[in-house]
């Protein structure tokens, strides 16, 4: 196993037992909405963006435990917008990560209270004293997390992706649609490394940059995997932009143009992270890791 892979595995268990940790089952009437939390935030998943979280505050010698609780936080984020997406009135998908999504397993209602849940929560966790004993500092951590996550992040990506105006956009448009919506929370991974550490805003613009071609390489994978991949390695559908007619990097750039530009921006993300020694080796090898995956 490569190192990246022990990596991601240990990470990905170790965000999972906070998670376990963060939203213990409930008895009585309310038990269902929790269950329902924990079927989706329990659930597997790369844990790319609490991975981002761990590499970057890894780089500055944060506490790791600091850093999970942050990086949980994000994650509870990514799982409420996925119940969220998977819904009738947004993309009405029956499958995510192998299984039946959230509403499906139980029912609209609950799927949307469990969101919620979820992204209230996401901000319990960033604003106690375990994530960071500096008042200040979760108090960035919380801003810059609903910003990403707001209208000026993925719920106004959303909302494009969702528009009448959605079909008809270019590359530019594209690209602007997709850092909102998947690129903000992506971005702020590495944001919460470095607000843990508390390090200038100069640093935490590399970080940002490198981050921006990282979530663009990761999208444009993301469609090239739509019309590559197999229902069994997606644990969704294959195929769906197409059958929707939908404007995507591979229609606009061909396969094989979106494949090269992905592979240009993860390496030219590399390239914002020169100025570190082998400890951003994690950040350079998901770079990779993100625009060669199979799902
Ligand atoms: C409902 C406000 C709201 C927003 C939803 C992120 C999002 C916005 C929708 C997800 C739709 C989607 C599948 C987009 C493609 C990119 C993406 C976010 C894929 C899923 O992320 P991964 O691959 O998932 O990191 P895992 O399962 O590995 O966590």
């Amino acid at each position: 196993m490569s190192t990246l892979d022990t990596q991601m595995r240990q990470i990905g268990e170790d965000v999972t037992g906070v998670l376990d940790r963060l939203i213990p089952p409930v008895d009585g009437p309310r038990g269902r909405v929790v269950d329902a939390m924990r079927y989706s935030a329990l659930s597997g998943g790369k844990r790319l963006r609490p991975f981002l979280v761990l590499a970057t505050a890894d780089l500055f010698d944060v506490p790791r435990e600091r850093a999970l609780r942050a990086g949980a936080a994000l994650e509870m984020i990514h799982c409420y917008s996925l119940i969220h997406d998977d819904l009738p009135a947004m993309d009405d998908a029956d499958l995510r990560r192998g299984r039946p999504s959230v509403h499906k397993q139980y029912d609209e209602a609950t799927a949307i209270l469990a969101g919620d849940g979820l992204l209230t929560q996401a901000f319990e966790v960033l604003a106690d004293p375990e994530t960071h004993p500096d008042a200040q500092v979760r108090i960035n951590l919380v801003k810059e997390l609903a910003i990403a996550s707001g209208t000026a992040g993925m719920v106004g990506g959303q909302m494009i992706d969702l528009s009448d105006e959605r079909d008809g956009l270019d590359l530019e448009g594209i690209s602007n649609l997709q850092n909102l919506k998947t690129g903000a929370l992506i971005a702020y991974g590495c944001q919460a490394g470095c607000l843990l550490a508390e390090r200038s805003e100069d640093e935490r613009k590399v970080f940002f940059n490198y981050t921006a071609d990282l979530g663009l390489a990761f999208q444009i994978q993301d469609d090239v995997l739509d019309v590559t991949g197999t229902e069994q390695e997606l644990g969704k559908p294959a195929g769906q932009d197409e059958d929707m007619d939908k404007a995507t990097f591979v229609r606009i750039l061909g396969l094989e143009g979106a494949q090269k530009k992905a592979r240009d921006l993860s390496e030219r993300a590399c390239s914002f992270l020169d100025a570190y020694d082998e400890r951003a080796d994690a950040l350079r090898e998901i770079a990779r890791f993100i625009v060669t995956r199979s799902s």
